[in-house]
């Protein structure tokens, strides 16, 4: 059984890595937090006065449970952050050298895509845009400006496993390396005004040759 849609990025299978970790160690911390509210609830002394009723009676039994259950945590989410951590340099904190660069712009309620045009440089006089139809050469590395124009929008390519907010007034410059061809998803993955779930877009991944004719076709070249 596939729990996640398919994939086509060159970090996705990582990401889905780390999805099952972080839910495999957030599943045992539920079960440690669990015995340690019930544990000594069960375990207490029957037979209390009433001014002990109100009183927390752990016994040293309890105290080495409790700690050692909150040492136990605290692996856990030690564990989490190691793991997690070389993914995130790369995705976040590093733009590798770019193949292509686009921008994407979330507005209500489509896609804007900006494509640099034939003299290959972003926000020059040839740049052209298209409403949510993005496509893209398999295997490049991919640079892509996020802005949003009104509201925050987010952009979410689920088979890409990439999300990022998009807000108004700044510019997020993401990277992408995609290595499998076909017709995949974009949507706006944070509630946005009335017309949030038509903000659907298609991501064409497409080989070299494809994408020149693709690209050729939104430039308005005639062969
Ligand atoms: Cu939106």
């Amino acid at each position: 059984m596939n729990f996640f849609p398919e994939s086509n990025s060159s970090i996705a299978l990582e990401i889905d890595n780390l999805f099952w970790i972080i839910t495999g160690v957030v599943g045992i911390a539920t079960v440690i937090t669990l015995f340690l509210f019930v544990y000594p609830m069960i375990t207490r002394k029957k037979k209390r006065t009433k001014i002990e009723r109100y009183m927390v009676d752990f016994t040293h039994k309890h105290r080495i449970w409790l700690y050692t259950g909150m040492f136990l945590l605290l692996m856990g989410d030690l564990y989490i952050l190691v793991k997690e951590h070389s993914i995130w340099q790369r995705v976040e904190q590093e733009l590798p050298e770019p193949d292509f660069k686009i921008a994407i712009v979330g507005k209500q309620w489509m896609w804007e895509i900006i494509y640099p045009g034939p003299d290959g440089k972003l926000y020059t006089d040839d740049d052209v845009s298209a409403i949510n139809n993005l496509h893209l050469p398999v295997n490049r590395v991919i640079h892509m400006d996020l802005k949003a124009l009104d509201v925050i929008h987010s952009v979410f390519l689920p088979q890409s496993r990439f999300k990022q907010d998009v807000l108004p007034g700044r510019t997020i410059t993401r990277w992408i390396k995609l290595n499998k061809e076909g017709k995949f998803d974009i949507t706006c993955a944070e509630i946005c005004g009335l017309g949030h779930s038509m903000m659907r877009g298609n991501l064409f991944v497409e080989s070299e040759e494809e994408w020149k004719d693709s690209m050729d076709k939104i430039y308005g070249i005639k062969k």
